[in-house]
């Protein structure tokens, strides 16, 4: 059988597509201490820089800013807008595009915390989904993948040091989520580690 040339174009373009998923380090993030909310705002990557995060609810969707996911809250939470799930949505962490010239390529950034699902409540946490594996990209660049628990406390992924630039960013990739009674996805709290 002859096939005709889109046919193998489509084909050659569906291995490289699927080793490129395969060469994505598979790791699972470690459950860390109950969160407590008086705690939140310790030492992290922001000792060194501020980052700025911008959602998109789904595939198609708009990039928007928030500050719900760094505001140092654990009552609020990003909730994904009806009728999205939140499987697909993509969090952009940015950071500043200008770097001082002294710091550009000198600050460590070595792993990211997340407080899972509407953390404020019992109730709001069976409600809303809950984040189970996402795609990391820095600079859009696939990087990890990682498989979160359905658990209330930190989580915390760590991987080797990336020393900053200025205009990097990272973006979490929503895969799968665990299904929540009544709404769709929820993430109370995304946390840059590094600097020291
Ligand atoms: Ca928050």
């Amino acid at each position: 059988m002859k096939l005709p040339g889109s046919c193998l174009a489509i084909l050659l373009l569906l291995v490289v597509v699927a080793r490129a998923a395969e060469s994505v380090p598979q790791i699972k993030a470690k459950t860390e201490e109950p969160v407590i909310e008086e705690m939140l705002g310790g030492c992290s990557l922001r000792c060194s820089f501020q980052w700025t995060v911008e959602a998109q609810p789904g595939a198609g969707g708009k990039m928007q800013p928030t500050t719900i996911l760094n505001d140092e809250s654990a009552q609020t939470a990003w909730v994904a807008p009806e009728p999205t799930t939140g499987v697909g949505a993509k969090f952009r962490l940015s950071f500043p595009d200008k770097i001082p010239a002294e710091m550009e390529g000198q600050t460590p950034f070595y792993g990211l915390d997340l407080i899972n699902g509407f953390w404020k409540t019992e109730e709001l946490w069976k409600e809303h989904a809950r984040i189970k594996k996402v795609r990391l990209y820095y600079n859009r660049k696939p990087f990890r993948d990682v498989a979160f628990v359905d658990s209330r406390r930190w989580q915390r992924v760590t991987w080797p040091d990336i020393m900053i630039r200025s205009g990097d960013s990272l973006t979490v990739e929503v895969l799968e989520i665990y299904p929540g009674t009544k709404a769709g996805l929820a993430v109370t709290e995304l946390v840059l580690e590094g600097a020291h």
